[in-house]
């Protein structure tokens, strides 16, 4: 893959309400933070481009609604995502069990080459920490998640997450560089996936 190949991939937020899956978003995004962020209706959408050595990938996250009863919406989201990244607020035991029903869904559900994050979110708030740190990382690393905690409030590994993501999805595709080159620069990973799934 050369460094003008251009990677688009789509990418979504998911888990409990409040455990501020908007907050990363912003944080990277637009570099801001809101003490109050509003709850997300239904489901907002950025656009970010990462530039890595070996490609520009241009991220179309989708941040989901974590309510209960945006549920059955989820779906229109993670479909056809190439990434998900799974929050939970380490002050709140619930939302950590909540993310890892994420988690079983997606991969009940979602593509075998979805490259997924669970997050560990509000870490600037250690004397509140419900969820040990060694726990969810023997959880993650049992199902083949990459694992990290961040703090939207204090950007703590805001950016590295999305920028490691990145070269996860690259790496999945290296093997896919003739294809590449014959379908040109301008490619989707979802549609890589669907060729890899074909055997094309
Ligand atoms: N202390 C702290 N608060 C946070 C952090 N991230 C989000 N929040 C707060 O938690 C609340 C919920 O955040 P939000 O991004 O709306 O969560 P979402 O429902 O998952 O999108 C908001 O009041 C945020 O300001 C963080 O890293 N540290
Ligand atoms: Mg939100």
């Amino acid at each position: 893959m050369g460094s003008s190949a251009i990677i688009q991939a789509k990418l979504v937020l998911l888990g409990d309400l409040g455990a501020g899956k908007t907050s990363i978003v912003v944080r990277f995004a637009k570099g801001l933070y809101y003490e109050c962020q509003e709850s997300t209706i239904g489901a907002a959408f950025f656009s970010q481009v990462l530039a890595l050595d070996e490609a520009t990938v241009k991220l179309d996250i989708w941040d989901t609604a974590g309510q209960e009863r945006y549920h059955s919406l989820a779906p229109m989201y993670y479909r056809g995502a190439a990434a998900a990244v799974v929050v939970f607020d380490i002050t709140s035991t619930d939302s950590y069990v909540r993310a890892k029903r994420w988690v079983d869904e997606l991969q009940r559900q979602g593509n075998p080459h979805l490259v997924m994050a669970l997050v560990g979110n509000k870490v600037d708030l250690q004397e509140r920490r419900q969820v040990g740190t060694q726990e969810a990382m023997d959880y993650a690393e049992a199902n083949g998640l990459f694992f990290t905690e961040t703090s939207a409030k204090t950007a703590q590994n805001v950016s590295e997450l999305f920028y490691e993501l990145g070269k996860r999805l690259l790496s999945q595709l290296q093997f896919c560089e003739l294809l590449c080159c014959r379908v040109g620069h301008h490619l989707t990973v979802s549609v890589l996936v669907h060729c890899q799934l074909k055997g094309w």
